[in-house]
């Protein structure tokens, strides 16, 4: 089968009209996005996106989890379908790109192949995953987690907000849970365009990024009891500080992070102090622990030490302290041969590229348990993500989306 010609181009310019368009929907206070997942702003960018893929002609199917399929027939119908896509959803203060440029990205490759009347022998699927982020619902990548057979549908219509509102009752509210089984679809590949959310390929000036592995990750959810007590009137000796627990613990996970160098990360993004009162010790302090990385054993060793000591340090306050992983995958190892696809892309396209570990977890991390998978990434600048500052050129959007669509079309045999 011929490679695709070099001069098979995508439209960038409609590429990034759409993402313009989409990035109206859930507006954030500062440029970005909050188009978190399941509420009435994420509705109604499916809706947008369901609208144009029905105009893009391709037929729409939605999962019990509310991931949305769109599916562009092959020419043989008994093929497995070659599944492209990430996720809409946005953090709190998100950005324009993190998921979105993945999902229209793969839809701009579908407008292009019927621009061009190209026919392909498998057919094209452009997914949408819900609640990629994991920002609202913990964890990450929910949806992809469930279709990959590794998390199971109660669970995951379980989980709560900070609200207390659950998954499956805010799927419900918002009209968006689908019939189909979660799962029950089966992929011949799966490919996802991503911003790469950090400063690499933008530094070494590369357009395009050859993802080869992902890191892995464990969310670990520290829930600390102290004594809630006057801040003014208890003596030092007599308070069961759990605030001063957490401190220590933030300090020691800095330390066994940086002792895993290079290739480790470890932080926190979210805390929740009880009754979070000026004046009142807290009774209870929630956080949860990201640590990653691409070695195995640093990945789980890292673990093991930080809730070692975490217990340790909360002994020592006579601070009470349960952990619960509530978010984990290992370091994933993608499919060579698509990645294969990805670097004779850009090599025919003449985009500079580098292979490259990704830092953040992706969908494709769960697709690759059940269908061959990869990722190609484009630069951000200055590598900010998750955040409202989030900017791509449009020359990197187009850029990233040529060498998806011709990646695609390898795998997808025209
Ligand atoms: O957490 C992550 O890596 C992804 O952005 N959800
Ligand atoms: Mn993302
Ligand atoms: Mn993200
Ligand atoms: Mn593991």
């Amino acid at each position: 089968m011929a490679a695709p010609g070099e001069n098979l181009r995508i439209d960038g310019d409609r590429l990034w009209d759409s993402l313009m368009e989409m990035a109206k929907i859930g507006p954030g206070i500062a440029g970005g996005n909050n188009r978190q997942t399941l509420t009435d702003e994420d509705a109604e960018g499916r809706a947008l996106f369901r609208s144009w893929c029905e105009a893009a002609g391709m037929t729409m199917g939605v999962d019990a989890m509310g991931t949305m399929f769109a599916t562009r027939a092959g020419e043989d119908p008994d093929a497995l379908p070659v599944y492209v896509g990430s996720h809409l959803d946005t953090q709190p203060t998100g950005g324009k790109y993190d998921g979105v440029l993945g999902v229209l990205g793969a839809l701009e490759a579908v407008r292009t192949m019927n621009d061009l009347g190209i026919k392909t022998k498998h057919p094209i699927v452009v997914t949408n995953w819900a609640n990629e982020e994991g920002a609202r619902f913990a964890p990450a990548m929910l949806a992809s987690g469930v279709f990959a057979g590794v998390l199971d549908l109660d669970y995951a219509y379980g989980r709560k907000d900070l609200e207390g509102k659950t998954y499956g009752d805010e799927l419900k509210r918002i009209g968006w849970q689908g019939e189909e089984e979660v799962g029950a679809r089966k992929m011949h590949a799966y490919y996802e365009l991503h911003i790469e959310q950090g400063p690499i390929l933008e530094a070494e000036g590369r357009d395009i990024g050859v993802v080869t592995h992902c890191q892995g990750l464990w969310w670990l959810e520290f829930t600390l009891t102290g004594k809630a007590a006057h801040t003014g009137s208890t003596p030092m000796d007599m308070r069961v500080n759990a605030g001063l627990a957490m401190g220590r613990i933030f300090e020691m996970l800095q330390e066994v992070a940086m002792a895993a160098q290079p290739g480790a990360v470890g932080g926190v993004g979210q805390v929740t102090f009880s009754p979070n009162s000026r004046n009142v010790l807290p009774g209870s302090v929630v956080f949860t622990v990201d640590i990653r990385s691409p070695d195995q054993a640093k990945l789980d060793g890292m673990r093991a030490e930080i809730e070692t000591r975490a217990a340790e340090i909360c002994a020592e306050l006579g601070v009470g302290c349960a952990v619960e992983p509530v978010g984990h995958f290992d370091p994933v190892t993608f499919a060579p041969e698509l990645v294969e696809n990805v670097r004779n892309a850009a090599e025919r396209l003449g985009y500079s590229h580098m292979n490259i570990i990704s830092g953040a977890g992706h969908d494709a991390c769960w697709a690759a348990k059940v269908a061959p998978a990869t990722m190609v990434m484009c630069p951000c600048v200055d590598g900010i993500s998750h955040n409202e500052a989030e900017e791509i050129s449009q020359d990197w959007a187009a850029a990233g989306t040529d060498v998806l669509f011709h990646a695609v079309l390898e795998t997808a045999e025209i």
